[in-house]
C-alpha cells in the first residue's frame, strides 16, 4: 500500500505541476473552509447520529479533456448529473450541508423537472410586459426557486463549477482538505464521470489543431487515481463512496469490487450505462446490497442516499467505540 501511496503521489505530483493554475482558487478554498467552519460550530448535541453535524462532497457531470491550449475541441462524455443533482436534494432535505461540485451547464438540484429551455418556456410577458411564470409552469418554477435559495440562505449548499478535468481534480482537492477537520462525519460522494486519459498540459499544443495534416494521432497519458490520495492523504477518515460504471454487466461487480479494495473505499456504487436510472447495486466490505426506484418511479436516489446515510452512521459509531 506504501509503494502505491508513492507511486499516485509521483503521478499526483506531476499532474499537478503542468496544470493550468486554477481560476479562482483563493476564492473557492476560502468559501470551502467557511462552509465546513459554519457546520463544525453548529455543535447539535448528539453528534454520532445527527446529519446536521455532516457535509458530504457531491461530485457531478462529466469532466472535459481539452486538446489544445487555446482550446477548440475536447473529449467529453456521455454524464448528465441527473444522479449528482437528485441525490443533493435528497442529501439536503435529510439534513447535510452539501458541497455540490458540478459541471457547468450539467443538471442542477431543484430544476430537474424544468423543461431544458426554462428562462423561455417557463416565464412569459403578461398584458403590462411584465414577466411571469406561465400557468403550467408556476408550481414548478415556484418550488425550484424557493427550494434553491432556501438552502443557499441556511448555508446548508455550496455550488462549486469545473469544466475541464484540470479543474476538477484541483477543486476536489481544495474541497477534501477543507473537509478533514469534520472526520467521519465528513462524506465523499463522488458520481462525477471522470476522464481515465488525458493530454498533459506540458505536451499539449498551444493553438488549434490544423487538419490538413491529415489523420491525427494522439497518445493520451492516463488520469493519475485521485481516490487513493483522497482516502489517505487529504480526508482519511470521511466515508467515501466512489461510482463505478460498465456497459458489459459481466464485469461490473467484479470491477467494483476490485475499486472497493484498492482505493479502500467504504462503498462502491455499481452501475450499468442504460439501468442507471432503474437501478445500481452497492457493494461493500459486507456483500452486495440491490438498490432499485420503487414501483411508482421515483427517483433512485431516495434509496440509494437513504442507505449511504445509514452506513455512514454505523460508520461513525464503530468509530466512536
Ligand atoms: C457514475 O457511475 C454515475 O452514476 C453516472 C450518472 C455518471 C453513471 P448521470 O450523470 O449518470 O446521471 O447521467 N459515475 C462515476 C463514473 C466513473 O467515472 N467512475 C470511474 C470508473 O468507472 C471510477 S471513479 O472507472
Amino acid at each position: 500500500m506504501a509503494a502505491l501511496l508513492e507511486t499516485e503521489q509521483e503521478n499526483a505530483d506531476s499532474f499537478f505541476a503542468s496544470a493550468p493554475p486554477l481560476q479562482d482558487r483563493e476564492l473557492i478554498t476560502s468559501d470551502a473552509q467557511k462552509f465546513v467552519s459554519r457546520r463544525l460550530q453548529l455543535e447539535p448535541e448528539d453528534k454520532t447520529s445527527n446529519p446536521r453535524a455532516r457535509v458530504v462532497c457531491v461530485t457531478s457531470g462529466g469532466t472535459t479533456v481539452p486538446l489544445e491550449r487555446r482550446c477548440v475541441r475536447f473529449i467529453d462524455n456521455f454524464s448528465s448529473g441527473h444522479r449528482g443533482a437528485a441525490s443533493t436534494e435528497y442529501f439536503l432535505k435529510a439534513g447535510y450541508a452539501v458541497i455540490f461540485i458540478n459541471r457547468r451547464g450539467s443538471a442542477q438540484p431543484f430544476c430537474r423537472s424544468l423543461p431544458e429551455d426554462p428562462l423561455l418556456t417557463c416565464f412569459e410577458p403578461d398584458d403590462k410586459g411584465a414577466i411571469r411564470p406561465t400557468a403550467t409552469h408556476a408550481a414548478t418554477v415556484q418550488r425550484a426557486i424557493k427550494e434553491h435559495h432556501l438552502a443557499i440562505k441556511a448555508g446548508n449548499l455550496l455550488n462549486l463549477q469545473y469544466t475541464t478535468l484540470f479543474e476538477y481534480i484541483q477543486i476536489l482537492q481544495i474541497v477534501s482538505i477543507a473537509m478533514n477537520p469534520l472526520r467521519q462525519n465528513g462524506m465523499f460522494y463522488l458520481a462525477a464521470a471522470v476522464s481515465d486519459f488525458y493530454v498533459p498540459w506540458n505536451s499539449m499544443v498551444e493553438h488549434k489543431i490544423q487538419s490538413r495534416t491529415g489523420p491525427l494521432a494522439m497518445e493520451l497519458a492516463q488520469v493519475p487515481k485521485m481516490l487513493t490520495l483522497l482516502r489517505q492523504l487529504w480526508a482519511p477518515l470521511a466515508f467515501c463512496v466512489s461510482f463505478k460504471l460498465e456497459t458489459d454487466t459481466e464485469i461490473l461487480i467484479k470491477k467494483a469490487q476490485q475499486a472497493l479494495k484498492r482505493y479502500r473505499m467504504h462503498a462502491v456504487v455499481a452501475n450499468e450505462l442504460q439501468t442507471r436510472k432503474q437501478k445500481v447495486i452497492v457493494v461493500t466490505d459486507r456483500g452486495e446490497t440491490i438498490v432499485e426506484r420503487d414501483e411508482s418511479h421515483t427517483d433512485v436516489e431516495i434509496p440509494l442516499v437513504d442507505f449511504l446515510i445509514n452506513q455512514q452512521t454505523s460508520y461513525i459509531n464503530a468509530s466512536a467505540e
